[in-house]
């Protein structure tokens, strides 16, 4: 954090003091007006010490010069710590929640003598917090669940932290002598949005037993520059904790252990605990190290063994969740052994019958082409060139560019004569290669009734019309339902982008009945995009899940504002194999023309566009 963030946090947070305290209203607006004077400065604010222009800065006046002064040379500011002295730490720590603001504190602080959110839980679990104005049953249900929501977003860490770093711890104990086998498994293995710790398990060779964690392997983990903490260390495990607090899980099996060891430690654990129990309904028993029957050891090496013994066919660690997934592996593994498999589980109705004999969940290799991309025309930071260029160099045989929409005035969204300007420049630039198609296109703004941000002549001049709700994110329920509605029934819209606008650690989004939404989107036939950026990942697993299960295409996009983004799709990829997503239900899977017929037939309004 550089200084000029931190100090524009520690007035903030007097401001809240103040407030909290009772003072002077005018004090705390002109405490924040320093912090926010201090957040949009362009220097480092140890430059402007030095060169004694603190004064020079708009809205900090000599007080506020001196304080800037004493926290340079001592790292804090004395008054402010007289003021935190007078308010209980808990207090301050509830206006984390959002929703909960000053004066909210203030009452709960004053009025019921709630110092901390530990007992503001209960008072809410409990019932208790009565005849306070404004605290109504509404206020306090919409604590409750931002209170829930808090906690869940700040245990766990996304995966645009988690997976480069498991790759990279990967990658670097592979070649490691005496290793046979590294692979990160758990939660991050499933795809899961965020993750509560790594769980890395590497596979001795058979030669150099027993398997250990050696001293290379030891020193490699722990002299990491991401290593905060080595918070245990034993002979076949390591326990460390990274700079920003993740706990990253290292184990050491024997290789005949491995493919045991891998599908434990990748669970779920709803999911083992059905596969053990299968093992033992078939007189086997399975833990880590094995599978066993009457004490033999008859698989444990390969993962997928394990699987067919237990008479499954493989499942991708993705589906491991207990959602359906032993059923449908049952009742393959009888359709490929040659027997009649029945539909005895309703959850797999969607399916269709018969069970097809090869089902796959959809693959990155399937995908061929980015439906949702930005240029330097709205808020992104590559050309139409470049984003050309990217999108060839990864062999795609497609892509659109949809840059926002005119209301995203903050994204210097485009205006309609800059876009049908923008449009005739990306198929100028597309006019040059042969082995891309490039398809103009725009982000097109859902308005907050669900109308778009550009008129239907408009949108009928563009090859790709992704539509994605931006702003008013905390309608209710019927209002944010309506609004999708609205637009998934427009004709001209190809794919609704991130349908929720949820932030995965920021915001909860919109909360639409998303069962009438994948209603409507049946009846329009639009796509339902997953978007597959890590702080976004909507629509999530189980909304994209609806959406397979009702037969809505589903298109999984980077949204793209720089080239690097592109690898962000082995994210989207992730949550469509847990929203159980084959290739042919992913729309950007399919062959172009495949595309074209599917959206002339919607756009000449036929109905029953299936
Ligand atoms: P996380 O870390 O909270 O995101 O979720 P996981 O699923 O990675 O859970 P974690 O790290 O506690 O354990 C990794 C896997 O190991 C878990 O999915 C199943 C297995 N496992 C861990 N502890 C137990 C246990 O006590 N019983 C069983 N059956 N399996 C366990
Ligand atoms: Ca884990
Ligand atoms: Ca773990
Ligand atoms: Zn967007």
């Amino acid at each position: 954090m550089s200084r000029n963030t931190d100090l524009a946090g520690q007035f903030n947070r007097a401001a809240d003091l103040m407030a909290l305290l009772d003072e002077n209203q005018f004090r705390v607006l002109a405490t924040r007006k320093v912090a926010r004077a201090l957040e949009d400065l362009a220097e480092p604010i140890e430059t402007l010490a030095d060169e004694r222009r603190l004064d020079a800065i708009p809205g900090i006046g000599k007080s506020s010069a001196e304080k800037i002064a004493e926290y340079l040379r001592t790292g804090h500011i004395s008054e402010f710590e007289s003021l935190a002295a007078q308010v209980p730490p808990g207090v301050l720590e509830m206006l984390n929640i959002s929703t909960v603001g000053v004066k909210t504190a203030y009452l709960l602080w004053k009025e019921v003598g709630i110092t901390d959110i530990p007992s503001l839980r209960k008072a809410l679990d409990a019932g208790t917090i009565t005849g306070i104005k404004g605290f109504g049953e509404k206020k306090q249900a919409n604590i409750k669940q931002n209170l829930a929501f808090m906690e869940t977003a700040n245990a766990r860490i996304g995966l645009g932290y988690a997976y480069p770093l498991a790759c990279e711890f990967v990658n670097l104990l592979r070649p490691i002598q005496g290793i046979a086998k590294v692979a990160h498994c758990g939660s991050l293995r499933r795809g899961k949005e965020t993750v509560g710790d790594l769980d890395i398990l590497l596979a001795a060779q058979p030669n150099s037993a027993p398997a250990t964690i050696s001293p290379t392997i030891a020193a490699t983990v722990n002299t990491h520059p991401e290593t905060a903490e080595v918070l245990a260390a034993g002979e076949t495990k390591i326990t460390l904790r990274t700079r920003l607090g993740l706990q990253v899980d290292f184990r050491i099996v024997p290789l005949e252990s491995w493919g045991a060891a891998l599908q434990y430690f990748t669970g779920s654990k709803e999911h083992n605990v059905r596969v053990r129990q299968r093992a033992v309904e078939r007189g086997m028993k399975l833990n880590e190290w094995g599978l066993f029957r009457e004490e033999q050891h008859i698989a444990g090496a390969d993962e997928s063994d394990i699987y067919h013994r237990l008479e499954l066919s493989y499942i991708c660690p993705e589906m491991r969740e207990d959602r359906g997934e032993i059923e449908l592996a049952d009742a393959m593994f009888r359709a490929t052994a040659g027997g009649r498999p029945e539909l005895d589980d309703p959850r797999l109705a969607f399916i269709g019958h018969p069970i097809p004999h090869h089902w796959t969940a959809v693959e990155v290799s399937d995908i061929r082409g980015d439906m949702h991309m930005h240029t330097t025309a709205s808020d992104g930071h590559e050309s139409i060139a470049a984003m050309i260029a990217a999108a060839r160099h990864r062999g795609y045989q497609y892509i659109a560019i949809t840059d926002h929409s005119k209301s995203q005035v903050q994204a210097n969204g485009l205006s309609v004569d800059r876009l049908m300007a923008h449009a005739k420049a990306i198929r100028a630039a597309a006019r040059s290669f042969s082995d891309i198609v490039v398809l103009a296109g725009s982000e097109v703004d859902i308005l907050a009734d669900g109308s778009l941000d550009y008129p239907d002549e408009v949108l009928r001049e563009l090859d790709w019309v992704v539509a994605s709700p931006h702003s008013a994110l905390t309608q209710d329920v019927d209002a944010a339902s309506a609004r999708l509605v609205r637009a998934v029934s427009n004709p001209l819209v190809d794919v609704i982008g991130h349908p929720t606008g949820r932030l995965i650690a920021g915001r909860r989004g919109l909360e639409p009945d998303m069962q009438r939404v994948v209603m409507a989107a049946v009846r329009s036939g639009c796509a339902l995009e997953i978007n597959s950026h890590d702080m976004r990942l909507d629509l999530r697993d189980i909304h994209a899940r609806l959406a397979v299960e009702a037969g809505v295409p589903i298109c999984i996009d980077t949204d793209a504002h720089q080239i690097t983004d592109f690898d962000k799709l082995q994210f989207g990829v992730m949550t469509a194999r847990r929203a159980w997503a084959r290739p042919e239900n992913v729309l950007n899977s399919w062959p172009l023309d495949k595309i074209w017929a599917w959206q002339k037939k919607r756009r000449s309004g036929d109905a029953d566009w299936q």
